[in-house]
């Protein structure tokens, strides 16, 4: 049997392995699916560096490539079992299983996992493998199916090369490769099918399902002119599917509701756990806040606008009673992930919220269905838990997520402000043209925007109407646009008349800083 077999053999029988791991996880419904729990011990195993660099540098394609990843190595490690399986059958079945425990232990690593149930899909997925591959095994000597008369064909092994016997061979041939074909194909199938039945569609329609509370204290009405309505202009509220998305979840955690629990504990006096259906009737309020990411370059889009809906952290906070020395408010997802901030904002900003609803819509699920964090002014990555399964009042000591991982453990969002219009690189006619933004500063507001072209001097770009301090502000400046190169900066002053500062600083560790450059081509 050539090498070229074997590995085939071996791909082949992982990849039956891994479609049944994922088609039982997907039936199973609350088993985890082992590529995406390897995936998600990859994400929280690497260096903070590296994970910066994923996120910089792929964006959003970081997830897919990371699957990719799995995924090929997956196949270089079967093509290898299936060159070994050649001397070594047994030790080969060996490298399945595991392969398998490999899965299984990933997935102890999230709190969700009943460990019955992992262990079941990895035993079923390695049987189905090492079966799999003990058939191909059969067939790639034999050149015919178990239980074939041996009349049917001659070894493919020992007729290698007889020219005479050329037919025959290619029939043994034909069939090895119709069964490993036809074994990866139902392999892919059954993966998709598990995929599927993993809970997606169902989500969609428990969360179409959902009827929002009217909110006690509404959102102040949008004066007219706080939407620009300039075109290339951000909105003044990014609709949820434009929404950015940045988390560690490779899967979309999918939460039901009727299990799911709320807790709040820690150092409090009266620790207590909310249902969903307790939580959608506390008095709910709404509120208009700009939410940003700490990774966010200048001029970046990992920033958005929404009108959220929730109940306020103060009440959940007054109930249970914060004892003294409970200085950080942790925030935990279903998944194991963290973010805490001063528990003294939590009390301060009667905006920051347990939220169910972002721009009218129950929470979509890539954004924390059902239900996240959201508070004023701080970054996401220390305050905005999406997937909240508690909160957990602690001292300072206690580190989230990112914080080990060289991000610093207060995140307050900076000033910023970027140019939406002209495109940064963008040739524009010379005449009267738009320069348009929009500024953020959440909690402070935004007073100024002043725009500055070339080595000209800083003017004050139009601002739209306020909405609230907490979000983002729309700014406009006509330009009269020479011929020629041009180069447009930016900067905003926040509500406490301090501009935003000039000084570079990258993303790590508390966010980006400096003003936004780009260059335009203006044709006469
Ligand atoms: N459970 C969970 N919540 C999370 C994160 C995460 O990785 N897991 N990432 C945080 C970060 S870094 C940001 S910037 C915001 C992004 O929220 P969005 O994806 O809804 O825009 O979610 C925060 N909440
Ligand atoms: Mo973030």
């Amino acid at each position: 049997m050539s090498r070229g077999t074997a590995a085939l053999a071996g791909i082949a029988s992982v990849a039956a392995a891994l479609g049944v791991a994922e088609l039982v996880a997907g039936v199973l419904q609350r088993a985890p699916s082992l590529i995406i729990a390897v995936g998600d011990v990859v994400i929280d195993s690497v260096p903070g560096w590296l994970e910066r660099w994923a996120i910089a540098t792929l964006g959003r394609a970081d997830k897919p490539v990371l699957l990719a990843g799995i995924l090929v190595v997956s196949t270089l490690i079967a093509a290898g079992l299936g060159i070994l399986a050649r001397r070594r059958q047994v030790l080969a079945a060996a490298g399945i299983a595991l392969f398998a425990g490999l899965g299984i232990a990933a997935a102890q690593a999230d709190p969700r996992g009943a460990v019955l149930l992992t262990v079941l899909v990895g035993v079923l997925g390695a049987a189905t493998g090492i079966g799999v591959l003990f058939l191909l095994m059969g067939v790639a000597r034999t050149g015919r199916l178990p239980g074939r008369a041996a009349s049917e064909a001659i070894p493919v092994a020992r007729a290698e090369g007889v020219a005479e016997r050329a037919g025959t061979v290619d029939a043994g041939r034909r069939r090895f490769l119709t069964v490993a074909g036809g074994t990866t194909a139902l392999a892919v199938l059954a993966g998709v099918g598990g995929f599927l039945l993993s809970g997606r569609e169902r989500l969609g329609e428990l969360i179409a399902s959902i009827r929002l509370p009217v909110p006690v204290r509404r959102a102040e009405p949008v004066p007219p002119g706080a939407d620009l309505e300039i075109p290339g202009l951000t909105p003044l509220f990014t609709p949820n599917e434009d929404f950015y998305r940045i988390d560690t979840a490779l899967r979309v955690p999918i939460v039901d509701t009727e299990s799911w629990q709320l807790q709040v504990r820690g150092m409090v006096d009266e620790p207590f756990t909310l249902t969903y259906a307790e939580l959608m009737e506390l008095p709910q309020i709404e509120a208009d806040i700009t939410l940003a990411c700490v990774s966010n370059e200048v001029g970046g889009d990992l920033v958005g606008n929404a009108r959220w809906q929730g109940v306020p952290l103060r009440a959940l906070l007054d109930r249970a009673g914060v004892q003294e020395g409970a200085t950080q408010l942790l925030g935990r997802s279903v998944d194991g992930f963290t973010a805490g901030f001063p528990t003294i904002t939590a009390l301060d900003l009667e905006e920051a919220m347990v939220a169910v609803a972002m721009n009218g819509e129950p929470l979509p699920a890539e954004h924390g269905f059902p239900a996240r964090l959201v508070v004023p002014g701080l970054y996401g990555y220390v305050s905005a838990t999406k997937w909240l399964a508690a909160i957990e009042l602690t001292d300072w000591d206690v580190d989230g997520y990112w914080i080990p991982r060289g991000w610093a453990k207060e995140g307050p969002i900076k000033t910023q402000s970027r140019i939406d219009v002209p495109r940064p690189g963008a040739t524009v006619a010379a005449g009267r043209q738009p320069i348009a933004g929009v500024a953020w500063a959440p909690t402070r507001g935004i007073e100024g925007v002043e725009v500055r072209v070339d080595d000209g001097p800083w003017r004050a770009a139009e601002l739209a109407e306020r909405l609230d301090v907490d979000c983002w502000r729309q700014w406009y400046l006509p330009w009269d646009a020479t011929a020629g190169r041009h180069v447009i900066r930016a900067r905003a002053t926040d509500g406490r008349g301090e501009v935003q500062t000039d000084e570079r600083t990258p993303v790590a560790p508390d966010g980006a800083s400096g003003y936004p450059i780009i260059e335009v081509e203006v044709q006469a």
